[in-house]
């Protein structure tokens, strides 16, 4: 039997009004009308393929078959060529009239190299330019079969993945560890078609509608005369936006906590914002949040941390990312939902769920788990896939179905567009990184930067010359089919809902939610934004704002800003507070974390390489700072790598460091307390090792030390009882003191607590 065949009968017999069924009747609806034909065509069988259209099979100059994939145009042979193919003999020299002659028109390497060149860059997305990604696999636990049918959620179901981090409002090379939201968009290639998870790392937004999205990008964006800040929040526009738009209050207030300083993109939550309407195997539907929870847990820098990243290592977040990844250490998230009843009202709990500047606290509703994400390898080619990946909200799959959030509806408009500029075209959909896994066979033809080599005489439907190729599916063959949602009526309006209007019991939640040292934090972060204003107006308007979320938080940076504090001009809220937001307070795996261990030349290197060993056994990175590169070799067995210099290592990207010491005849690590100055090591009076521990003590981070280490933390004036200064005299029992205090991130008492 031939299906395409006999599917091309039973469309010439729908064609006659013979039966229903091929015309795509989608149950529960009326099928379609018959065309009127009078006198129905005979219908041709369809016509024979055509000769393939590939490009020929590819030869080598002297006529050898390369055996090289067709498909794949790039670095293929031996020699360089130019595009066409040509062999060349010299890339060096432009082609003159005699050695110190005229360079010659006709020299047309040169002209497409040049050329080529000229036009290598393309638009940079307007918001999330700066971004790093990565390949991966999810796999459905199967856990949501109630509530979706999409298949990629089935048990043990494998997907390959795309995931692109992102920051969002600077330029494609600003730094990685700005105050900013982070995107978490991910590309999920389902065999029913690619679904995008285009997400963020913080649950809520700036505003309640699309139409808004112009003017808070235009905001934060810096200033339209001299283009500065770069990639900043801290100043005037910004600032006048989101306190003129008190919607953004609580998006501001997440950006203003240790949300918007990120440790790593691995360490981050990750949120689909809206909510979704998820529809099952029976049509039964269920309201939906999306949320991804990282294995390593959630973890920021600290402010001071953030900055000094951004001049020693503006790329921190995308290397490590690819360190990681490329070191075997593979980030994984869960993929969780909370679940909602989908009633008329779309509301829970009395929290409007068509709004997205609010969260459902994951008290009232539980984060369930779905599925895996693990992130396991890097890009090839940064350009190629990194920044021509394409996402779009509006790329969804059977099982998953969007609600009327207004803020979602303007987004389904606006990814597609903006690609069409950004990526050149309406084709964008064949590049490799956006080719859907699941067969293409649409309908769409032509434009610009076409490579498909289409076949068939009929891009249209109904048609009879391609023998009605191809057809409709039905929902029993997995076609996308939109939940036949009520709609609201009512008179065509430009306004919100009146349960819109509430914009500050949600960021009070948040505030409360929050433990002292977070809130020290946030107090911290909005005086030192608003004190980068000029307009004082500005100022005082902010703190207006504060006022209704908190008088604690109004008064702290009131006292920064120089200001009297205003009183509420609405009551506060009686909120309950949601634990589940603060960081603080559990326990995380330490894999992957990196721990610094200073060693001067006259170091205990045999107690190093122990250490250093235990480190790795633990799964996390040990990385070796010495005064100079090379190797540490003082003869006491084999010689020691040197990773960082002093030159080079700045305390942020240690999350705990190690003093390697200088051993003394029968000193412990405190007996060092009596060495006479001549005897300190390199260590103690080197200034930028001693910047390197009292910064990672002022950060918070753990400090452990062995044979001697003590008179370089008093010389860095670091106390030695203070919390999470662990001395010993045994390297390996330090290290697993270390690591326990690793595991709740930071040594947190080190910080001054608002009370
Ligand atoms: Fe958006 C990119 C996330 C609202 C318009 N957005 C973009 C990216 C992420 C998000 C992660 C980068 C994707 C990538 O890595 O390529 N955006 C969000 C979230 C939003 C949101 C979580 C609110 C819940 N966005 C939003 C609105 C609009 C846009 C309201 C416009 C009306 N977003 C865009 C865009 C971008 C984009 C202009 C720029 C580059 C791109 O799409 O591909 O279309």
């Amino acid at each position: 039997s031939n299906p395409v065949k006999e599917a091309a009968e039973k469309v010439t017999g729908a064609l006659r009004g013979d039966s229903d069924d091929a015309r795509g009747a989608i149950p529960g609806r009326p099928a379609p009308e018959p065309p009127q034909v009078d006198e129905p065509t005979e219908v041709r069988p369809p016509l024979p393929p055509k000769p393939d259209q590939r490009g020929p099979a590819t030869m080598s100059p002297t006529g050898e078959a390369t055996g090289v994939d067709q498909d794949v145009v790039a670095q293929r042979d031996a020699y360089l060529t130019t595009a066409q193919g040509a062999r060349l003999y010299d890339t060096d020299h432009s082609l003159k009239a005699g050695e110190r002659g005229p360079t010659l028109l006709q020299d047309h390497h040169l002209r497409e190299k040049i050329t080529h060149f000229d036009h290598e860059r393309i638009p940079e997305r307007v918001v999330h330019a700066r971004g790093a990604a990565a390949h991966g696999v999810f796999q459905g636990y199967g856990t949501a079969a109630s509530i979706t049918k999409a298949a990629f959620l089935g048990k043990d179901v494998e997907t390959q993945v795309f995931v692109r981090f992102s920051t969002v409002l600077g330029s494609r090379g600003s730094a990685d560890t700005v105050r900013d939201t982070r995107g978490f968009a991910t590309k999920f290639y389902t065999h029913e078609g690619t679904f995008d998870l285009v997400g963020n790392n913080i649950p809520v937004f700036f505003i309640q509608d699309a139409i808004k999205f112009p003017d808070i990008i235009h905001a934060g964006k810096p200033h339209p005369d001299r283009e500065i800040p770069q990639a900043q929040s801290a100043h005037d526009t910004f600032w006048d936006f989101v306190t003129l738009h008190t919607e953004a209050t609580h998006h501001t207030l997440w950006n203003m906590s240790d949300r918007g300083i990120p440790r790593s993109y691995r360490m981050m939550e990750g949120f689909g914002v809206h909510t979704f309407r998820l529809v099952n195997a029976e049509g039964g539907t269920t309201l939906a949040k999306f949320h991804w929870k990282p294995k390593l847990g959630v973890h920021s820098q600290v402010w001071e941390e953030a900055q000094i990243t951004g001049g020693m290592d503006p790329d921190f977040h995308r290397r490590d990312l690819a360190d990681a990844i490329e070191a075997g250490a593979y980030p994984q998230w869960e993929l969780g939902v909370q679940v909602f009843p989908d009633n008329p009202e779309q509301v829970f709990e009395g929290i409007d769920l068509l709004d997205p500047t609010n969260l459902v606290p994951e008290e009232l509703a539980p984060v369930q788990p779905i599925g895996l994400l693990t992130l396991n390898a890097n890009p090839t080619n940064y350009f190629a896939e990194t920044e021509q990946v394409a996402f779009h909200p509006g790329h969804l799959v059977p099982g998953i179905d969007i609600t009327d959030d207004p803020l979602l509806t303007g987004r389904l408009f606006s990814y597609l567009d903006t690609q069409i500029t950004r990526l050149g075209g309406p084709n964008f959909g064949q590049l490799p990184i956006n080719r859907p896994h699941a067969p293409v066979n649409d309908m769409l033809r032509d434009g610009m930067h076409q490579t498909a080599v289409h076949s068939g005489t009929a891009p249209y439907k109904p048609n009879s010359l391609d023998g009605g190729c191809p057809f409709m599916a039905g929902e029993d063959v997995s076609a996308y089919v939109e939940v036949p949602q009520a709609v609201a009526a009512g008179r065509k309006v430009r306004q919100a809902p009146a349960s819109f209007s509430d914009h500050f019991s949600q960021p009070r939640r948040f505030w409360l939610s929050m433990t002292p040292v977070e809130r020290e934090h946030i107090i911290a972060a909005y005086t030192f934004e608003l004190n980068k204003c000029y307009e004082q107006a500005i100022k005082e308007r902010a703190l207006k704002v504060l006022a209704n979320i908190d008088p604690q938080l109004c008064q702290e940076v009131a006292t920064g800003l120089g200001l009297p504090a205003p009183e509420p001009t609405v009551p506060l809220a009686s909120v309950e507070p949601s634990p589940a937001l603060s960081q603080i307070g559990k326990t995380w795996p330490t894999d992957g974390r990196i721990i610094g261990i200073v060693a001067g030349a006259d170091g205990d290197l045999a107690g190093l390489r122990a250490v250093r060993q235990a480190v790795l056994d633990a799964d996390m990175v040990p990385l070796v700072i010495a005064p100079a590169g090379g190797k540490l070799d003082v003869g006491q067995g084999e010689p020691v790598t040197v990773q960082r210099t002093f030159a080079t290592a700045r305390s942020i990207e240690f999350d705990a460091i190690l003093l390697a010491g200088t051993p003394q005849a029968g000193a412990d690590a405190f007996g060092a307390r009596d060495a006479k100055a001549d005897e300190l090591s390199t260590v103690t009076t080197d200034p930028r090792a001693l910047l390197l521990v009292s910064e990672a003590y002022r950060h918070g981070k753990a400090i452990g030390g062995w044979s001697g280490a003590l008179p370089v933390l008093e010389a860095a004036g670091v106390p030695d009882l203070a919390p999470g200064v662990v001395l010993g005299d045994d390297g390996g029992e330090v290290l697993r003191t270390i690591t326990g205090l690793l595991a709740k991130h930071r040594v947190w008492e080190r910080f001054p607590a608002v009370a």
